[in-house]
């Protein structure tokens, strides 16, 4: 490096000459494709049961991206994690800025309580928490409870605006009717004229499996798209837009023996993979995979979806931060053309 170079740097400067390289021709992630499969999530979830107790944080285990130097993130912008709530146990009322849904894995009949109001977990079930809502869940079954999270923990601590505080109590006080928020917002295209909030996430807080299952079943037979399949986005009631400002969910079912065509698209993705039995190739790679795996797809990436059961409906939940890069003016999206819009397989995914 010439004296110059030296001096420059030590300056704090550098030379658009030198950094070219990073005006990278398409996104390059660092996060990579990546799968944790069921059985080694209930593994480490039974451990951890054993292993911590609840104590002032929750029971969640980060799933973080081995492409991201243990960075709290399981994409670019999302952290999900798997949590476990045992039996007589409660996670202390807390609020935070980044904002989380959960999708409910296991167990029936534990609550979640937010701003307020509790709304009770089954199977299936997705249940949000808005930014800056007060919540803590309990589990007053005599079962264990497991969910997914996902938050937009990453997206937040880019931004800076990370805040948190724990309430001095175990339990927010219940202020509302349970499950209030589905009595007033959870009508079908029917929304409550009298209220004149228009709040930035869902008033709607829990979306019941009952609900969508039933939309599923009803378009077992539709065409839907090529690359995507039976894809439902869960919406905001009043705005029928994205759940979250930040982050959209979805649900997707994808026929028996079906192979869907390849696509990319900016903005990242965590699936779950709810029932069913298949494979998603992601730039070449196949991830085989079955109920309960949770499978993480960065931005950009190539990415196909199959059913290989002939008999059986594969179904996913995913979590996506398309609602920034819409905001923002950055989602793109592209099919592949070639090989009738499917990739070559050249590698595939073990655990390691
Ligand atoms: O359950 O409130 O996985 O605050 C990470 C942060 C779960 C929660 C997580 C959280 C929670
Ligand atoms: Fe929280």
């Amino acid at each position: 490096m010439s004296d110059f170079h030296e001096r420059m740097h030590a300056a704090g400067i550098y030379g658009l000459w030198e950094l070219a390289s990073k005006m990278t021709k398409h996104p390059e992630p660092r996060a990579i494709a990546h799968m944790w499969p069921s059985a080694l999530l209930e593994a480490m979830v039974r451990e951890a049961g054993e292993a911590v107790p609840i104590g002032e944080e929750r029971r969640a285990l980060q799933l973080f991206n081995p492409g991201l130097e243990g960075q709290w993130a399981t994409t670019n912008t999302m952290i999900a994690a798997i949590q476990l709530l045992l039996p007589g146990e409660v996670a202390r009322a807390h609020r935070h800025t980044p904002t989380a849904i959960r999708f409910i894995m296991e167990g029936e009949g534990a609550y979640t309580s937010v701003d307020g109001e509790r709304v009770y977990m089954a199977p299936g079930d997705l249940i949000l928490t808005p930014s800056w809502a007060w919540h803590d869940h309990g589990n007053a079954t005599d079962k264990p409870v497991v969910w997914m999270d996902g938050l937009d923990v990453p997206l937040i601590q880019a931004l800076n605006a990370m805040f948190f505080q724990m309430y001095d109590q175990e339990k927010f006080p219940l202020t509302k009717p349970d499950n209030a928020s589905a009595a007033l917002h959870g009508h079908v295209s029917l929304s409550p004229t009298w209220v004149k909030e228009r709040p930035r996430s869902s008033p709607l807080l829990l979306y019941s499996w009952a609900q969508t299952w039933r939309s599923l079943a009803g378009l077992r037979d539709a065409d839907a798209d090529p690359h995507d399949g039976i894809a439902l986005e869960y919406t905001h009631p009043q705005t029928g837009r994205a759940l979250l400002p930040t982050m959209a969910c979805w649900i997707q079912m994808i026929r028996p023996g079906a192979r869907l065509r390849a696509h990319r698209h900016t903005g990242s993705a965590v699936y779950y993979v709810v029932q069913g039995a298949g494979e998603t190739i992601i730039d070449g790679c196949r991830f085989a995979w079955g109920r309960g795996d949770v499978i993480t797809l960065p931005s950009w990436a190539l990415h196909e979806h199959a059913n290989t059961s002939t008999h059986d409906a594969a179904i996913l939940f995913s979590i996506q931060d398309r609602p920034v890069l819409e905001a923002l003016g950055l989602f793109r999206e592209e099919a592949l053309t070639e090989g009738e819009g499917h990739q070559a397989v050249t590698s595939t995914f073990k655990v390691t």
